[in-house]
């Protein structure tokens, strides 16, 4: 369970509310002065009628009482100039805030007698009124029409029930530099939100053999899952079309393996294919979620598995994330899969915008964390990109690895995984491995 950003509570048992209400607004008071920068009357925040003010430096004297005869000074020159000394500037010694006394209104003449004093007096080394100036808050702004609904990434309607990730943005955290491969029915890379994005370098067709993961939609499954992974990975933001990618500043590949007979060859294959050019394997599939199947790589899949997190990503070892299953109704476990237990995955499991434990998820002793997914009943899912339709809403872990995977994507950038896992062979491997049910269950 994510203890996410809750407000902290006021301590209201012992002091009883109105007790807290009141030291609240005395401190606010108390601090008001000093935000402003002085704890004397007036300071340099103080503006006077329509703005006006004036910034002086007066040339310091040399002296003991150097700060004092530099407020005296101030407050003389202010008067002469027919201003106020409002205080110093911060801890600018020498610097103060001139405004003009209360009351008056006749803004041009204040403006010349000020200039005319300031401008002539022997002791002003500098002066300067102050005009407005425009500061634009930093924060990450997208045009995408359904950006406002992945609460997931950013939530409005409870704030903190998200992965926290705007922040990062903000930095310029994006994923860029990191190559994830989708390891699943294909990626439709030439949609919108893809194809800017898209490596085909790290791309591979397994079923078709051949370098084009490009799905193959049939009447019985519209091979839209590999799809749906890959845009909440790294759809493009601002093109004003459909959604945001989690790490939408990576390179997205896929690698075509789940549309057509499968074998553990296969599996081994891909696993380790194109694997110093993709970075992080995410696999939306595994055994039958029905409570009754033990069943996981097999010896080729185990053996590609581990000279994936040895020889892969530069020596760096490939990652490869698991979720951890969809079989909650059937009372499955993940500990009874082998992709979720192998010591080379990385396993995570899923939280609903509640915090709570879905109904479909499956819990286990190898699942390392949660992250947000679609809910049961009323609470949202979670809006990836699509073909077809733009937006799909995903009600089940198929996106929690998703998301998580690219939580690894935003930070192998910034921190070395070496560094974080010093022995290469517990390194962080991340394989992804939401189960095929969830695409149809929409
Ligand atoms: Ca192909
Ligand atoms: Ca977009
Ligand atoms: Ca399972």
């Amino acid at each position: 369970m994510p203890k996410g950003r809750q407000k902290v509570l006021h301590l209201d048992a012992p002091l009883g509310l109105p007790t807290c209400l009141w030291l609240e607004l005395a401190g606010l008071f108390l601090l008001v002065p000093w935000v402003m920068g002085l704890a004397g009357t007036g300071g340099p925040g103080a503006q006077g009628p329509r703005g006006l003010s004036w910034a002086v430096h007066l040339d310091s004297p040399e002296g003991k009482r150097e700060e004092e005869t530099l407020e005296q000074q101030a407050d003389a020159l202010a008067q002469a100039a027919g201003l106020v000394n409002a205080g110093r500037i911060g801890q600018l010694q020498g610097h103060y805030l001139f405004i003009p006394p209360a009351g008056h209104r006749q803004v041009e003449a204040i403006r010349q007698q000020a200039e005319a004093v300031l401008a002539r007096h022997e002791a002003v080394r500098w002066h300067s009124e102050q005009k407005l100036l425009k500061r634009a808050k930093r924060s990450v702004h997208f045009n995408d029409p359904k950006y406002p609904q992945q609460w997931h990434l950013k939530n409005q309607r409870s704030p903190g029930r998200d992965i926290n990730v705007t922040g990062v943005w903000e930095r310029n955290v994006t994923g860029r530099g990191v190559t994830v491969v989708v390891v699943d029915d294909g990626v439709e890379h030439t949609i919108q939100d893809i194809a800017p994005n898209y490596s085909p370098e790290g791309s591979y067709d397994l079923n078709s053999n051949d370098p084009d993961p490009m799905p193959h939609p049939d009447v019985e499954n519209g091979n839209h899952h590999g799809t749906r992974c890959a845009g909440e990975i790294a759809a493009v933001p601002n093109n004003s079309f459909c959604a945001v990618g989690v790490a939408y500043g990576s390179r997205i590949a896929g690698i075509r393996l789940l549309d057509g007979p499968l074998t553990d060859s296969m599996e081994a294959v891909a696993f380790n294919k194109h694997y110093q050019i993709n970075d992080i394997y995410s696999c939306s599939w595994g055994p039958d979620d029905d409570g009754k199947t033990v069943d996981g790589p097999h010896q080729l899949g185990k053996a590609a598995l581990q000279h994936g997190v040895i020889a892969g990503r530069q020596g760096f070892g490939s990652i490869f994330v698991v979720a951890s299953g969809n079989g909650g109704q059937h009372n499955d476990n993940c500990n009874y899969d082998g992709y979720t237990n192998s010591i080379y995955t990385v396993t995570i499991g899923a939280v609903d915008e509640e915090g709570r434990m879905p109904s479909y998820a499956e819990e286990c002793a190898s699942m390392l964390a949660v992250t947000f997914s679609g809910g049961d009943k009323m609470l949202r899912s979670i809006v990836s990109a699509s073909p077809g339709p733009p937006i799909l809403a995903l009600p089940t872990i198929l996106l929690s690895g998703g998301t998580t995977i690219f939580l690894f994507v935003l930070c192998l950038p910034v921190l070395s995984l070496r560094f974080l896992f010093p022995s290469r062979a517990v390194s962080l491997r991340v394989f992804c491995c939401w189960q095929n049910r969830a695409e149809d269950s929409k």
